[in-house]
C-alpha cells in the first residue's frame, strides 16, 4: 500500500509489492553465488545470510503492460542508491533511502517487461549522507513501488497552501502538468474539494464542491506546464488541528477532448502555522509540542516498517499523550505522514544529515545530495497538514564559518520551496553555534543528567541566556532532544546508568524543567524506540550496537520510562490544547 487512501480512480495503478528475485554482489561489485526471493518492501538484512551486508543487491521482476501507452514508475524508497533498468536499459539513478523518485517511459508496447533495480548500501565518498551513524543504513527496496499508466498529458503534482484572511479560508493551488508525448495537446482541468473520497470521472461526489474549472490549455510536446490560482473564499471549512484533524480530499481531473484522461487525489487540511515573537501559532493559537523523536527502525523488519507497526507506534505515542513527532533524521515513509494527518499528530520533518563535522560537510557530494533530499522531501510532502515545521542539518558544523554558509543556503532553499511553514535545526554546538539567527525557531539537543551530571534547570537557564545573545532573541525555542539510555529489563536499586530507574529519574527531572518553562515551546523526547546503530564508529558508547535511549525497546516493549513520560506529558497537558 502506497498511501492510506486511493490517489487515482482514472489513472491505472498497479502496486509492485511482493516477492522479487534477487542476486547479490559484494561491495566491489563481484557477483556472489545464489539467487533469492526477497520481499518488496523489505531490507535484505532480514535474510539470515545478509544480516550486516554492505554491497549490492540486484532486484528483478516481470510486469505485464496491458495496453500500448506511457508507463510511470514510482519508487517510494530505495536504500540507499538505486539504478533502475527497464528491459535492460538504464532509466533512473537515485541517491538517498528516504525520498521517493519516479520515471515516465513514453510509448511502451503491450506485453511482458522486466524491471531491474540495482541497490547499493555501501559507504564511501560517493555517499555523503549515508555514513556509519547512530542509526542504521539498511539495504533494499525498502518502501513501496507502483507502476502506473499515464495519459500523454498527466498531472505531475498539485500543491495546496491554505490561507486564512479576514475570517475566511481560501487556498493557493499550484498545478504542474507534463506532456510526455511528441505532439502538443489541448486539455482542461477541474478541481474538487470533498469530505469523502468520492469524486470520479467528473461526476462530483455527494459532498464535493467544484473549486476550479479552467479554460482550454495547450501543452507543448515534451514540456511541463505550471500554473497557480487562488480559490474563492471557501465557506463551512472546519480547520485541521491536533484535537480535530479534519481532512478534505482534493481531486484534480484532467480532460482531453471532453473526456477525463487523468486524475490526482490528495488529502489536505486547512490550518496555518506562523511564528510570532516567542510563540509558534497553529491557527493563531500558541502551540506547545510534546513529542517523540522516532527512527524508522523495528527489530524484525529494519527500516521497511509495515503499516500495522506504524499504527502500533502511533498508538503508543498517542497513549503517552504526545501531540508531535520528529522524523529524526530524514524524511519518512508517506504512509506514516498520512497517519499523522489522520490522527492530528504534528510533524517536524527534517532533511537527512546527522551529526556532521566540517570535514564530512566538505565531502564533494554533500551539498548536492542535501539539496536533492530537501527538494524531494518538500515537493512530495508539501500537502501534509501535519507537517508544521521543516528541519535541516541535525547537529552539523554550525560553529564554523564554512558550515554557516551551508546552513544559510539550505534555509534559503527551504524557503524558496515553501513559505508556509517555519524552519529550524537541532543544535548541540552549545555556546559556539553561529547560526541561530538563521531559522525561525531555535532548537537545541540537551542531555543533562546523561552525558553531563548537571542540574537541568541551571543548565537550561544558561542555554536560554546564550541563545538570546547568539541571535535567538525573541524567537520560539524547542528542546529537540532530551533523554537517557536504559537497557530493557535492566533494573538496579542503585539507579546506576543504563538502568530503567535512572532513565526515569533523568526524564522526570528534565521534562519538569522544560515543560514548566514559559520560554520553551515544547520538547521531543529522545527517543521513542531503541534503534540499531552501525557497529563501525559507534560500538564503544552504544551497548548492543543499539541506541538505547528509547522509552520502548526495538520490539516496542515499554520500559518504565514510557510510563514516566506518559505521567509527565499528562501532568503538563497544556490547557489550551490545539
Ligand atoms: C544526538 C543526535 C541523535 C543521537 C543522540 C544520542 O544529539 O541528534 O541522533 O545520537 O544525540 O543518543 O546521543
Amino acid at each position: 500500500m502506497i498511501r492510506l487512501f486511493d490517489t487515482h480512480y482514472v489513472r491505472e495503478v498497479q502496486e509492485l509489492d511482493g516477492m522479487w528475485s534477487v542476486t547479490m554482489e559484494n561491495a566491489e561489485g563481484q557477483a556472489l553465488p545464489g539467487e533469492y526471493n526477497m520481499p518488496v518492501p523489505g531490507c535484505f538484512e532480514q535474510h539470515p545470510q545478509f544480516l550486516d551486508f554492505r554491497g549490492h543487491a540486484i532486484y528483478r521482476r516481470k510486469v505485464m503492460v496491458k495496453n500500448d501507452g506511457n508507463v510511470r514508475l514510482e519508487f517510494k524508497g530505495v536504500s540507499h542508491t538505486g539504478d533502475v533498468f527497464w528491459d535492460g536499459e538504464k532509466i533512473a539513478h537515485h541517491y538517498n533511502a528516504f525520498t521517493p523518485f519516479s520515471v515516465v517511459l513514453p510509448k511502451v508496447k503491450t506485453g511482458m517487461h522486466e524491471i531491474c533495480v540495482r541497490v547499493d548500501n555501501t559507504f564511501g565518498e560517493h555517499s555523503a549522507l549515508h555514513v556509519p551513524n547512530d542509526y542504521y543504513t539498511y539495504g533494499g527496496i525498502t518502501r513501496p513501488v507502483a507502476m502506473e499508466t499515464v495519459s500523454d498529458v498527466y498531472l505531475k503534482q498539485v500543491h495546496f497552501t491554505p490561507k486564512y484572511v479576514e475570517g475566511q479560508w481560501h487556498a493557493e493551488v499550484e498545478i504542474l502538468l507534463e506532456n510526455c508525448s511528441d505532439k502538443s495537446v489541448i486539455c482542461e482541468m477541474e478541481q474538487y474539494l470533498s469530505e469523502e473520497n468520492d469524486v470520479a470521472e467528473g461526476t462530483g461526489g455527494q459532498t464535493a464542491e467544484c473549486i476550479q474549472k479552467t479554460e482550454k490549455m495547450q501543452i507543448g510536446a515534451g514540456s511541463e506546464y505550471r500554473f497557480t490560482y487562488t480559490t474563492v473564499q471557501l465557506p463551512d471549512i472546519t480547520p485541521w488541528s491536533h484535537g480535530n484533524p479534519q481532512l478534505y480530499y482534493m481531486t484534480t481531473l484532467l480532460k482531453t477532448n471532453g473526456k477525463v484522461t487523468d486524475d490526482l487525489i490528495d488529502r489536505v487540511g486547512f490550518r496555518t502555522v506562523t511564528v510570532e515573537g516567542k510563540h509558534i501559532l497553529l491557527n493563531g493559537r500558541p502551540l506547545y509540542v510534546k513529542g517523540f523523536n522516532r527512527h524508522e527502525d523495528y527489530a524484525t523488519v529494519g527500516c521497511a516498517i509495515p503499516l500495522q507497526l506504524m499504527v502500533q507506534d502511533m498508538d503508543l505515542m498517542e497513549a503517552a499523550g504526545a501531540n508531535a513527532v520528529r522524523t529524526c533524521h530524514y524524511p519518512n515513509d508517506e504512509r506514516f505522514l498520512d497517519l499523522c494527518d489522520e490522527r492530528g499528530m504534528l510533524v517536524w520533518e527534517e532533511n537527512h544529515a546527522r551529526g556532521f563535522g566540517l570535514e564530512r560537510m566538505q565531502n564533494p557530494h554533500f551539498e548536492q545530495q542535501c539539496e536533492d533530499c530537501t527538494r524531494e522531501m518538500i515537493v512530495t510532502h508539501y500537502n501534509h497538514p501535519s507537517i508544521f515545521i521543516w528541519g535541516i542539518l541535525n547537529e552539523c558544523a554550525s560553529e564554523t564559518k564554512e558550515g554557516r554558509e551551508m546552513y544559510r543556503r539550505q534555509y534559503e532553499q527551504v524557503r524558496s520551496l515553501d513559505q508556509s511553514r517555519p524552519t529550524t535545526s537541532a543544535t548541540c554546538r552549545h555556546f559556539t553555534d553561529i547560526c541561530l539567527d538563521l531559522p525561525d525557531v531555535v532548537s537545541f539537543n540537551m542531555y543533562s543528567g546523561w552525558y553531563q551530571d548537571v542540574d537541568s534547570g541551571e543548565r537550561n537557564e544558561e542555554e536560554l541566556e546564550w541563545i538570546r545573545k547568539a541571535g535567538g532573541e525573541n524567537k520560539p525555542v524547542i528542546v529537540s532532544e532530551v533523554g537517557a539510555a536504559a537497557l530493557y529489563g535492566y533494573r538496579d536499586r542503585s539507579h546506576c546508568k543504563w538502568s530503567e530507574e535512572r532513565q526515569c529519574d533523568i526524564l522526570r527531572e528534565n521534562l519538569k524543567t522544560y515543560m514548566s518553562h514559559p520560554d520553551i515551546s515544547g520538547l521531543f523526547v529522545w527517543q521513542f524506540a531503541d534503534c540499531r546503530v552501525t557497529e563501525e564508529e559507534w560500538f564503544p558508547t552504544r551497548a548492543r550496537c543499539h541506541n538505547n535511549k528509547g522509552v520502548v525497546d526495538e520490539y516496542r516493549r515499554p520500559k518504565e520510562g514510557y510510563d514516566t513520560v506518559t505521567e509527565m506529558f499528562r501532568k503538563y497537558w497544556a490547557e489550551d490544547e490545539n
